[in-house]
């Protein structure tokens, strides 16, 4: 009598543990296929060490690039978008293919940006560039740099807003020097890393571009002065 009153409720309890324990199971395989998609291939490391965001106007149609060299010389720039320790997100062309789906249909985003992100740190100096590849107005641009350490907090170490003179008009952001966790000597003092990098040509093929001369910049600012 006792017996037969206790087995149904625990044919029940057994039935609803194999249930839940079926729709964990498939839980699990649904989290581990969407933890398995493909990578984008605009994406930022993660454990990123440091972070280097270039940013122009929203809708603004030139086209900005971001050179980065490590202690090491290596250089990262849209051509070379993995170098050394250093990965660049895209090659952010103002407006030029800058299309996503939204709802299905095809918008242009209004977005300027290019990210270099270090997955690692080397003792040394580094060098950020921004030249302006492609400017289709008569106006500077003012283009923001930001270069950010991550770990073990964020710490911006440099943040400035250089004027773009037009096209082929590169300028050297920052210059900073890495020794363990400290940040040593920001600096912009000129160097062109286009030089390193011309003997690879255009991005649609054409050869080396144009350059027009470093303007002077202001040591203490890093704004470019005026001729
Ligand atoms: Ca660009
Ligand atoms: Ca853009």
């Amino acid at each position: 009598m006792f017996e037969e009153e206790q087995e149904p409720e625990f044919e029940i309890f057994s039935a609803l543990l194999f249930n839940s324990l079926k729709a964990i199971t498939f839980m699990f395989f649904i989290s581990f296929a969407m933890i398995n998609k493909p990578a984008d291939s605009g994406k930022v490391d993660p454990k990123a060490e440091m972070l280097i965001t270039v940013t122009w106007p929203d809708n603004n149609p030139d086209d900005v690039d971001t050179y980065v060299e490590d202690p090491a010389g290596n250089v990262v720039w849209y051509n070379q978008r993995e170098a050394g320790l250093m990965h660049m997100d895209r090659d952010d062309r103002g407006m030029f293919k800058d299309v996503i789906l939204y709802n299905g249909k095809e918008v242009t985003s209004p977005l300027n940006q290019e990210i270099v992100s270090f997955r690692g740190l080397e003792d040394g100096e580094y060098v950020v560039n921004v030249v302006h590849y492609i400017a289709n107005g008569t106006a500077t641009l003012p283009v923001k740099v930001k270069v950010e350490k991550l770990n073990p907090s964020v710490k911006v170490i440099y943040y400035q807003t250089l004027e773009l003179q037009g096209t082929g008009d590169e300028q050297t952001a920052a210059r900073f020097t890495l020794k363990g966790a400290e940040v040593l000597d920001v600096n912009n003092t000129p160097k062109s890393l286009v030089e390193l990098t011309r003997s690879a040509g255009g991005k649609d093929g054409g050869g080396s571009q144009p350059r027009a001369p470093a303007p002077m910049m202001d040591a203490g600012t890093g704004e470019a002065l005026q001729p």
